[in-house]
């Protein structure tokens, strides 16, 4: 399995988070993209990979040209170790810039982008080990640690092929990438996530939304109990699975977010390290081409473990094929 990064990913280290307008640690840390580099290595998972540059282009079918250049031009007027909350193109209080911020963003849709590529060549499973993360940005707005949407992007590059379908697993829903894709029906975003009613991003992921014109039925939300199972999220993850398949889709893409972990600093379901093996070997149950398109996860302690974990998973073979050889 290719694992593809940016070493760009440590120009982006924001001082603090504002929370109810007080300065708090940023939890999208630097560390966080450490520790997982550092743990599959000493693990001797994955070829690791540089990301090739890739036109702008791309970028422009999911973000506004005036959205790329304004973060561009900001960044470049910050000063090291300055920061900036922007007054426009910002949802919320969890996206400041700083002078890397555009470098790290751009360079994660690379890595994405670079990800998508190897699928096309015949890959079965790579991991796109993007930072910032990507499923909370919008056409036009940045927020929830989020400046590209590098999950969009990838599939939005890859239904040139064929149709997609999109898995987010992040603990909060993507707003970013359902507002994306929301007109269209040749790729279908599903989303396994807390319920907005209590937990980031509040206004969207509720199960009414649907989708749009002739993209009504290829948006599928399932807002979750903060006090769910793990034996009840695997019910609907498999559900979530025989809406994809149904779809039949060419590639798949997944928004893989670690903070449903149990002691996530931010989110947090009942999920321990192991059962990240179990939720990978699910998704490649399906035996669809899939990139894994990391999104958040804040326990800088235990992530590179459940890394270690989910990747193990990818590399099983599929459950439908062991159950047959217990039968
Ligand atoms: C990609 C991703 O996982 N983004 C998550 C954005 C969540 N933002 C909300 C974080 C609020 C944390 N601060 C609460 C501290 C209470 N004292
Ligand atoms: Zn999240």
């Amino acid at each position: 399995m290719y694992i593809i990064y940016s070493q760009k990913y440590k120009l982006h280290n924001p001082p603090f988070e504002l929370y109810d307008g007080v300065r708090e640690s940023y939890a999208e840390k630097k560390e966080r993209i450490d520790v997982i580099l550092s743990a599959l290595k000493k693990n001797r998972i994955g070829i690791f990979e540089k990301p090739s540059n890739f036109s702008l282009k791309y970028l422009n079918r999911i973000h506004k040209q005036e959205y790329v250049h304004f973060l561009k031009d900001r960044c470049e007027n910050i000063l090291p170790n300055d920061f900036l909350f922007p007054s426009y193109f910002l949802r919320d209080t969890y996206a400041p810039l700083v002078r890397g911020t555009y470098k790290a963003a751009k360079d994660a849709v690379n890595v994405a982008l670079t990800g998508a590529q190897k699928l096309l060549e015949g890959e079965s499973v790579v991991y796109s080990l993007c930072r910032p993360p990507g499923h909370h940005a919008e056409y036009n707005a940045m927020g929830g640690y989020c400046y590209f949407n590098n999950a969009a992007v990838a599939a939005d590059y890859l239904a040139h092929y064929g149709k997609i379908a999109i898995l987010d697993i992040d603990f909060h829903h993507g707003n970013g990438t359902q507002s994306s894709f929301y007109d269209r029906d040749d790729i279908l975003y599903v989303s396994l996530h807390a319920d907005p009613r209590f937990k980031y991003p509040y206004i969207s992921g509720f199960i009414e939304e649907k989708g749009r014109g002739i993209g009504f039925g290829y948006t599928i939300n399932y807002p979750l109990q903060l006090t769910i199972t793990n034996q009840q999220y695997l019910d609907i993850l498999k559900k979530a699975l025989s809406k994809i398949k149904a779809f039949n889709p060419k590639f798949l893409v997944v928004s893989a977010g670690f903070d449903t972990y149990k002691d996530d600093p931010i989110g947090g379901f009942q999920m321990t390290v192991p059962f990240y093996e179990i939720i990978a070997r699910h998704l490649i149950s399906l035996s669809v081409p899939t990139l894994i398109i990391q999104e958040g996860g804040y326990s800088v302690e235990k992530l590179g473990d459940i890394a270690v974990s989910f990747s193990k998973g990818l590399l099983n073979r599929p459950l439908n094929t062991i159950s047959k050889e217990v039968k």
